[in-house]
């Protein structure tokens, strides 16, 4: 009843922002994402019919009951879990991210999704990935993606009990190996609103957010064509208008949700003028101040020289398509 994964960290080209049944935890709509050979969670499950509570340790940090990543993330999970297998045990799990948490980097898709998967392992619940995303996304809504590997699509789904609501691949790593994210680390800090706060608070009061809902569904028909095609113009310029378009609603939040920092402006200008240099890069923002440039393998050497002369970042780290969520061998304890 114990088992390990790895999961990694996807980054979407076109974003999910806000949910359409909480408990659930059903997207407003669907999106597309590449998942990253770097970024990644390794988490430790055991079931232990003597434990009397929960233990949850993240990079080396103890979550008791209590605290909102227990409570509203892992406690919550676990129940779902549990409900699935039929299995009512206390469990034991230490994970570790090899990257910032909570800073923009998707922590909680390759924490959920490394969970998850172990979950499935150590209690024997033999579920195929279709299953092991429909169960990460009880954690993390962005996890259902870090199932799979190479470029994926979270469905929207219609039914409310979420039967329709999964991940697949569009594309293995091996389709695209030329493409590239650069992750510039404008701040290593903790965001001062968590996404699930954000978009619930986007949902409820941005008048731009029925404009997001309405164009969204041709930014997934642009980007899942532009993959399969590998056309990178138009899976950039779509990811960077997407990302605009989201950021579009969190800044007429009420109150006002600002992810940004001075870093994250001075490359936007910076990649607006690359590009009209003849430098082919176009960037994507999450719910944190990180700038993500998507370009091919050709242009990332140049690129990343450029960003290092910027003194507001603090790191840089390419990545490309990444493999699948899986189990490992190596226990954290
Ligand atoms: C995304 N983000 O598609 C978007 C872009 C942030 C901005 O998925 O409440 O941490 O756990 O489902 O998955 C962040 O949302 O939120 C996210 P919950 P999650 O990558």
């Amino acid at each position: 009843m114990k088992a390990s994964a790895i999961a990694h960290a996807n980054i979407a080209l076109v974003k999910y922002w806000g949910k359409r049944n909480k408990e659930v935890m059903l997207p407003q709509n669907g999106s597309i994402s590449m998942t990253t050979n770097d970024f990644h969670a390794h988490t430790t499950v055991e079931f232990d019919p003597s434990l009397q509570e929960d233990i949850l340790i993240v990079n080396d940090k103890e979550f008791p009951k209590g605290m909102e990543e227990y409570d509203d993330y892992v406690g919550k999970f676990l129940t779902v879990a549990r409900q699935l297998s039929g299995k009512d045990l206390k469990a034991k799990i230490v994970s570790k991210n090899n990257f910032p948490t909570a800073a923009g980097l998707a922590s909680s898709a390759a924490g959920f999704a490394a969970l998850a998967t172990a979950v499935n392992g150590a209690l024997g619940m033999g579920l195929d990935q279709k299953g092991l995303s429909m169960l990460a996304r009880r954690g993390s809504g962005s996890a259902t993606r870090s199932i799979h590997g190479g470029f994926v699509e979270w469905l929207r789904g219609e039914n409310e009990d979420g039967s329709d609501c999964f991940a697949q691949q569009i594309a293995p790593p091996e389709h695209w190996p030329e493409f590239r994210m650069i992750t510039c680390i404008t701040s290593t800090k903790a965001k001062k609103v968590k996404s699930r706060a954000g978009m619930s608070q986007t949902l409820k009061t941005s008048p731009m957010y029925k404009a997001w809902l309405e164009t969204v569904n041709q930014n997934l028909e642009t980007v899942r064509k532009g993959i399969l095609e590998k056309n990178f113009s138009l899976v950039g310029s779509t990811a960077e208008e997407n990302c605009i378009k989201m950021h579009a609603t969190m800044l007429t939040t009420k109150p006002s949700i600002v992810y940004w920092n001075a870093g994250t402006i001075e490359l936007i200008h910076a990649i607006h003028n690359w590009r009209d240099e003849g430098l082919e890069a176009y960037f994507t923002i999450d719910a944190g101040p990180q700038v993500k440039i998507i370009c091919l393998e050709k242009d990332a050497e140049e690129i990343v020289r450029r960003v290092k002369e910027f003194p507001a970042i603090e790191d840089v780290r390419v990545v490309k398509p990444g493999p699948d969520a899986r189990l490992t061998e190596e226990h954290l304890f």
